[in-house]
Parts: structure tokens; C-alpha cells; sequence
């Protein structure tokens, strides 16, 4: 009988059915759109935790990177119009890096809908090609099953963001209604057939090599391939930003295949007979412009496990598709063993390889950026968490950091720049148990610098680098090569970034000397608050490999 149910108002039921479904941690920025909302969040306030942000690009990123660390949706509330558009970047992000999130947005009152109200926006048409589901819950009662749907969507299969809009009046009108329960996570399994088919495919394999990224993974199944791949002695390479998915010090650990891949990699990819990718969609950087398989029908044998029945065919026929959650494949691998002496040998040289490529190189000027990631790669406590955005900064990143396991990075595949520093606060908010290092470019940190106000308020105490050269140097990088001296639009003015973090109440650092840099590292570690580290590298210094001045030199005498 409904009668011993309580009436609660839109707000509340909607804060009720989050903490049915486990919510502990949520990020936003508030609007008078959902004010029940703040409402019913504020009778939850021991339980769950509304993070308000300075810009919901900063709150979005959060959310994502929330939900790409734990697994669990990230929550996003922003407001109606102006909140919903600032907060797209966050959702096009979880979209493209197969992030859960669940997305709240406030909503004109039923009553003035389609007049183009104040504010309002047909949110299924905006973010319809960004999300994996997007609906307007019209109907109070129907709050919890809304929220349920919603959170069986965005982890189900291949996860993602899923958007629910808010009119005004559901929220505030009232209803006796009851919550749903935690959702599932629904995943499917490979057939015992399938197992069958890939054994007989790797027992015939002279070069084979695996490929792991993507989203929908757990520490275990990483843990669990780790061991399998090792005792098989295959060599094992790792998708664009995902490269904590295996353990980086592991001798079956062949680099990250994603942007500036090491061409030996690349070549070695290429000639693969047997190619087992778990997990990543095979999309462009991983594939380095579509070149290391052909489409439709790759020369390798392609066998693609994918949590997402649509992502297998979509650009490379495999040789066998298995439609499987990873942790479910990684169970089903347990069976299969493999004696293969030439695996390992193969396995020896890449490895080989691997460690001469992310050797750092002398770069010019007096900070030697590459010597400081390698510095950081030794020094930080194994389950750090590194957090970078998007520029050339983090190629020296990718190239020289080594991640030690699961969820000890978080960057955006979709290349979004402003990633990193929000990523930072949201990561340290979720764990606060564990470190965290921000890695940021000078044009991508003031993208949403603004967030050090929220680390400072929530005391997301971390540290973040700011590489500044000066320039937007991956675009430069490219003028260069494309039109070269024809400088225009790449240059950056920038502030005092340590008296910026200080006026925010943070520790605020500058170094422009390696030597430098180890002591302004242990005094920002240690510092008990939010700190930030600005490093002044030469602008020429624009890959860990090559400068802005051969490119230049290159581009004209080929003009020439
Ligand atoms: C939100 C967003 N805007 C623009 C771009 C295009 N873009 C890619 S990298 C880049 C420059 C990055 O500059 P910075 O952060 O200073 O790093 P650097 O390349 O100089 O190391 C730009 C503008 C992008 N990827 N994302
Ligand atoms: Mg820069």
C-alpha cells in the first residue's frame, strides 16, 4: 500500500534515489533551475557530498573524471541555457573515453516549454549526439525510475554519459512514491566457443600482440590479465591515455599506442599475424590515423573484444568478434595456457625497445622537462594518481612517466584541453587517501585555473605543474610544420602562475633550473595545502624529441 510512503517534493526524491544508487560524491555549479534539488541535498548532507565548482567545464570534468576513476557514474548538476552549454566539454570528454556519468540539468517549467523561455534548450536535440541517452523526466513520480534507467544506461555495455533534464515543476510538485534500488552493472560474456576460437588462433600465432584500453575495467581483471599475459609471455601495448591499464615496469610491457607511438611499435603492430585488442575502440589516435590496421578487412588476424556490441565491425572487420565485458573475458582467459618460446623472445626485444624510447633526450634550455617526469616517475609513491590534460606537455608524460597500475592515470582521450587540474580535484576528493599530481600546459591550465578556488574551499590538497612556454605549442607545432614563420594566433601572454595560485590561498612555486626543480617538489609535497609548480621550459623544446626550429628548418626546405 502507497499510504506509509512519505510525500517528498521533486528535489528530494531525486537526492533520495542518488543515495539509492550509491551516491557518495557530486559536482556542480547551482542555478534557480533546480533549487528542490539543493534542497533535497541539503537533508542528505552527511551522506552525499555537492562539490559547487567555479565554471561547470571545471564541474564537468570532474564528474568524468570521478566516474573514469571509481567506475561509478559521475554526477553533474548544472543549471539550464548557459550551465548546460559551459558544461558540455565534460560530457563530449565521458562520451569519447567511455566514462558513467550521470548528468542533471534544470529545465524550463512544463507550462513554457517550446517557447524558447528563459534559458531554455530541447536538451535530447543538444546533447543527442554526446551522450548515450538523453530525456526530460515530466512526471514527479516517475523521479526514481528515471534515476534507475539512468544509471543502468551510462554503465551498461560500452559506459558513457547519460543526460536527464529537469523541468521546473516536476521538481517542485510532490509524490508518494518509493526509491529503486542500486543498479547493475550489466556486462556480457563471452561463449565457451569463443574462448575456443581464440585459443585455436593463438596457438597458430608466431607474432602475435595485445592491445588494451578502453573503458569498463576494475583493478582485478587488469591484475588478472597481468599474470595471464605473463605466463603466456605475450607483449602487451596499451590504448591513447590508457596506459595504467598494465603495470609499465612489467618486462611484457611494449609502450603506449597512441599519439607519437614509437615507430618500432608501430612497425611491429603492423606486422602483428594475430592482433588481440580487449577493450579499445580502435578509433583514431590509437590507431595512429587509422594506418596500424586497414579498413575494413586489417591484414593481421583481429580478434576485438568490446563491452559494446555496435563498436565490433564498425571500422575493422574482425576475425572474431567476442561481445564481452572485460573482467568476464579476463575470467574466461583463465582457461587457456600457451608454451611459446618465440613469443618470448619477441617479447624480450620489445621490451628492449620500449626502454630505449622513453629514455629521456637532452632538450634545449636550462630545465630539462623530460629529466623532471622521470624524476617524479621514481619518486611519487606507486598509487599516485597523475592527472593530465591536453597539449605537447603530456607527450613527455606519456612518453616518461611509467604507470604503475590501475586508475593511477587520468587523462582525456578526446584530447579536451582543461582536463587536468579539475581531474586533479576531483580525483583527490574521491581518494583522498591516495596522492595526486596535476600535469598541465600553460593554455591548458588557465582553461580552468578557476577550479583552484574549489581544491582550495574543499582542501583538495595536491600538487599541480604548469609547463609554460609560452605558447599553444601543439597548434604552433603544427603552423610550423604546415606554414612555417607564419606565426599567428599561437601566442600566449601568461601571468605569474605561482602569485596566481597564491592569491587563491594555494602554495605557488616557479622553477627554470632541473636542479631546482627537487626541492620546489618536496616543499609543494609537503606543503599541507593545494600548491601548484610552475615550470618555464624553452618554447623550442616542443616534442621530447624534436624542436620548433627543425620543424621550421624541415617545413622550408621542403617548400624549398
Ligand atoms: C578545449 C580545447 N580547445 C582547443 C584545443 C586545440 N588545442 C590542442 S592542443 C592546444 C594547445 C595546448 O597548449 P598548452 O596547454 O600551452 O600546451 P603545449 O602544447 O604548449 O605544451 C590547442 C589550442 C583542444 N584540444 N581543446
Ligand atoms: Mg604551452
Amino acid at each position: 500500500m502507497k499510504s506509509d510512503l512519505k510525500t517528498r517534493h521533486g528535489g528530494r526524491i531525486l537526492a533520495d534515489a542518488l543515495a539509492a544508487q550509491g551516491v557518495k560524491l557530486a559536482f556542480g555549479v547551482p542555478g534557480e533551475s533546480y533549487l528542490p534539488v539543493l534542497d533535497g541535498l541539503h537533508d542528505l548532507r552527511e551522506s552525499i557530498r555537492f562539490v559547487v565548482c567555479r565554471q561547470e567545464g571545471g564541474a564537468s570534468y570532474m564528474a568524468e573524471a570521478y566516474g573514469k576513476l571509481t567506475g561509478e557514474p559521475g554526477i553533474l548538476f548544472v543549471t539550464r541555457g548557459p550551465g548546460a552549454t559551459n558544461g558540455a566539454i565534460g560530457v563530449h570528454t565521458g562520451f569519447q573515453d567511455s566514462t558513467p556519468m550521470v548528468v542533471f540539468i534544470g529545465q524550463v517549467p512544463n507550462e513554457f516549454a517550446e517557447r524558447e523561455a528563459f534559458q531554455e534548450i530541447d536538451y535530447r536535440r543538444m546533447y543527442g549526439e554526446m551522450a548515450k541517452w538523453v530525456a526530460q523526466i515530466d512526471r514527479v513520480e516517475r523521479i526514481p525510475e528515471y534515476v534507475s534507467h539512468a544509471f543502468h544506461t551510462a554503465c551498461a555495455g560500452r559506459p558513457g554519459p547519460v543526460v536527464l533534464a529537469l523541468p521546473e515543476d516536476t521538481l517542485f510538485a510532490e509524490a508518494a512514491v518509493a526509491d529503486a534500488p542500486r543498479y547493475h552493472k550489466v556486462r556480457a560474456a563471452p561463449s565457451p566457443r569463443d574462448i575456443e576460437q581464440l585459443k585455436k588462433l593463438l596457438d597458430g600465432a608466431q607474432r602475435p600482440f595485445v592491445l588494451i584500453g578502453g573503458g569498463g575495467w576494475d583493478r582485478d581483471a587488469c591484475a588478472r590479465l597481468q599474470r595471464w599475459v605473463e605466463t603466456s609471455g605475450l607483449a602487451v601495448g596499451t590504448s591513447f591515455r590508457c596506459q595504467d591499464l598494465f603495470d609499465n615496469r612489467s618486462a611484457n610491457y611494449a609502450g603506449d599506442v597512441g599519439i607519437g607511438i614509437n615507430p618500432k611499435l608501430a612497425e611491429r603492430i603492423k606486422s602483428a599475424d594475430v592482433l588481440l585488442v580487449v577493450g579499445p575502440r580502435l578509433g583514431e589516435m590509437t590507431t595512429s590515423g587509422y594506418t596500424l590496421l586497414d579498413a575494413p578487412v586489417p591484414k593481421q588476424t583481429l580478434v576485438h573484444v568490446h563491452a559494446g556490441a555496435e563498436e565490433l565491425g564498425q571500422v575493422f572487420r574482425p576475425a572474431l568478434a567476442i561481445n564481452s565485458g572485460y573482467p568476464q573475458f579476463v575470467e574466461a582467459l583463465q582457461g587457456l595456457s600457451f608454451e611459446k618460446p618465440a613469443w618470448k623472445a619477441d617479447t624480450q626485444a620489445l621490451r628492449q625497445n620500449y626502454l630505449e624510447w622513453t629514455t629521456p633526450r637532452p632538450i634545449p634550455g636550462e630545465l630539462q622537462y623530460g629529466e623532471v617526469i622521470k624524476w617524479l616517475s621514481d619518486r611519487l609513491p606507486e598509487d599516485t594518481i597523475v592527472a593530465g590534460g591536453a597539449g605537447n606537455f603530456a607527450g613527455w608524460l606519456h612518453r616518461h612517466f611509467r604507470y604503475k597500475g590501475f586508475r593511477t592515470q587520468l587523462g582525456p582521450t578526446n584530447g579536451s584541453m582543461g582536463y587536468g587540474y579539475p581531474a586533479g580535484v576531483a580525483a583527490k576528493l574521491a581518494q583522498p587517501n591516495r596522492p595526486v599530481l596535476a600535469v598541465c600546459g600553460d593554455g591548458d591550465f588557465l582553461m580552468n585555473g578557476q577550479e583552484l578556488a574549489t581544491a582550495v574551499q574543499y582542501g583538495a590538497n595536491f600538487v599541480a605543474l604548469v609547463v609554460n612556454n609560452g605558447i599553444y605549442g601543439t597548434i604552433r607545432m603544427h603552423q610550423e610544420r604546415e606554414y612555417p614563420g607564419r606565426v599567428y594566433g599561437t601566442e600566449l601572454r601568461n601571468p605569474d602562475f605561482a602569485a596566481y595560485a597564491r592569491a587563491f590561498g594555494a602554495h605557488g612555486e616557479t622553477v627554470t633550473r632541473t636542479k631546482d626543480f627537487e626541492p620546489a617538489f618536496e616543499r609543494a609535497w609537503a606543503a599541507g595545502k593545494p600548491a601548484l609548480i610552475e615550470l618555464k621550459i624553452d618554447p623550442d623544446a616542443i616534442t621530447p624529441a624534436t624542436t620548433l626550429s627543425a620543424i621550421r628548418e624541415k617545413a622550408l626546405t621542403s617548400k624549398r
